[in-house]
């Protein structure tokens, strides 16, 4: 049975500008993770509210996402999620182009509206607002 278009029981989307780190912190002390964006039904979802969403659409946000355990930066499989699973590298999800420094930059986050909110490999240290999911 598939749960994919399922797994989102809550989503939060936190409008506060935070390091990756502390968003996962945030998110975990939600009781939750930062949100993994595993299929395209997921992505659009998100892609839906912060797009649409009144207020929402100002910034850059953070998602469940890294390539920093991958011996290969630039390898197919280098980017997954916290719980191992590989995060999905079409241009359903990536920007055109993107990743494109991963060999620098180890955390994942959605774009501005201008890129329409596909994902970008950003370094860690940036500050976005988050979406955590549980
Ligand atoms: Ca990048």
């Amino acid at each position: 049975m598939s749960v994919d278009t399922c797994t989102y029981l809550l989503i939060w989307v936190i409008k506060t500008f935070v390091t990756q780190w502390d968003a996962k912190a945030a998110c975990y002390a939600l009781g939750g993770f930062l949100a993994r964006v595993k299929t395209v039904a997921q992505m659009n979802m998100l892609l839906d509210l912060v797009k649409n969403c009144p207020g929402y659409n100002v910034a850059e946000y953070y998602v469940d996402g890294s390539n920093a355990n991958a011996t290969d930066y630039y390898a197919p499989g280098a980017w997954t999620f916290v719980d191992g699973d590989p995060v999905p590298m079409s241009a359903d999800f990536w920007g055109h182009g993107y990743p494109n420094n991963p060999d620098i930059t180890h955390c994942l986050r959605m774009q501005n509206i201008t890129a329409n909110y596909k994902l970008d490999d950003c370094e860690c240290a940036r500050v976005c607002y988050y979406i955590c999911e549980k």
